[in-house]
């Protein structure tokens, strides 16, 4: 039988990709429960050409359900526990099991053997580190990767619809010789919020120690746990730019081998899930209008460094709500259905 599927969060940015992955990609469910805050219970969704309820998100829905795909947020540490003590298997796309030794945190075309291992939730990285390391685990392939330096260029949807919203109001309202008071970026929980329109935000998240902030300690974890290798070298600079849903990024590599620029394009180019994009005679590079609503992660702009010979440097660009989010956690359920490892 097919498996009996919870969405929470099935009103948001992520959730609404769900709905729209499920039909793209034919994802067989025997039943659906698309959860939600209470605000967002009574509305009514179309999946697959049939209606659904809403239905208030409570640690009861979690009975009769075998994967619960939950997109991400606060609600999570609360209700994952709920859900895997009825049964389910939780793939979440929140912060709050990510780095956690019991969680495997899994990006399927990187280390989907992390899977077996799972206790019932089994966490979705942050969008940025996947993104970054569907570019870089090629090259790390042929030759391990010491080194990264990585500045992001982040898209507003990574604040959720409420981020686009921002950007669509103010541009609005700056086309008509108007003023839009910001809410929500950098983030909505700090106190002081700056315009995104026509503006880059040097902040993603709150700072920590060392005046990193939380998005870049995030890519720095992650991608030691994603690559069990806590010996990589990471320094990461995120950043906010006006962009509505995908993330670019310009990283810095160094291997432990010296290698060709056509040998990581070949590696890229056979990587599954990445796009070599990459043609600088004819000008095409990744650029996040090309990647939106797209499923690959594109690559191009790779040079060798002018220093090191061991140096690299690429650009890249994905869509953030969909291989950044959604696409990648309904794709840890495809491996787990694919490979019969659901109980
Ligand atoms: C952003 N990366 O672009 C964040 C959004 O840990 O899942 C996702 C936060 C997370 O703002």
């Amino acid at each position: 039988r097919y498996p009996r599927i919870a969405v929470l969060g099935a009103t948001g940015a992520v959730g609404q990709e769900f709905i729209r992955l499920f039909e793209e990609r034919n994802f067989k469910f025997s039943s659906l429960k698309l959860l939600a805050s209470a605000r967002s219970a009574g509305k009514k969704i179309s999946v697959c050409g049939k209606e659904y309820v809403v239905e208030e998100a409570k640690p009861e829905s979690f009975e009769d359900v075998d994967i619960a795909l939950f997109a991400g947020g606060n609600i999570s540490k609360v209700l994952a526990p709920e859900a895997v003590k009825r049964g389910a298997v939780v793939i979440d796309n929140s912060s709050s099991f990510r780095m956690d030794p019991e969680v495997p945190l899994v990006i399927p075309e990187i280390n989907p053997e992390d899977i077996l291992w799972n206790k019932g939730i089994i966490a979705n990285p942050n969008c940025s580190t996947i993104i970054m390391l569907m570019a870089l685990k090629p090259i790390h392939d042929l030759s391990r990767i010491k080194r990264i330096v990585v500045s992001t260029y982040q898209a507003v949807s990574g604040a959720g619809k409420e981020g686009i919203d921002e950007l669509y109001n103010e541009t609005a309202a700056i086309a008509k010789g108007e003023h839009y008071e910001p809410t929500i970026l950098p983030s909505a929980s700090l106190p002081i919020h700056y315009q995104i329109a026509y503006n880059v935000i040097p902040q993603i998240d709150i700072f920590l120690d060392d005046d990193y902030t939380k998005e870049e300690m995030k890519m720095v974890n992650e991608t030691h746990k994603i690559l069990h290798d806590d010996s990589i070298g990471i320094t990461p600079t995120a950043v906010r730019v006006p962009v509505v849903r995908s993330h670019a990024e310009s990283i810095y590599i160094e291997t432990e081998d010296v290698l060709s620029v056509d040998a990581v394009k070949e590696a890229i180019k056979n990587f599954p899930g990445a796009e070599l994009v990459d043609d600088v005679e004819n000008m095409k590079y990744p650029m996040p209008l090309d990647t939106s609503d797209k499923t690959d992660v594109a690559v191009g702009r790779i040079r060798k460094d002018l220093v090191s010979p061991n140096g690299i440097n690429l650009w890249v660009s994905g869509d953030q709500i969909r291989k950044g989010a959604a696409l990648n956690t309904l794709q840890i359920a495809e491996y787990m259905i694919e490979h019969d490892i659901i109980k």
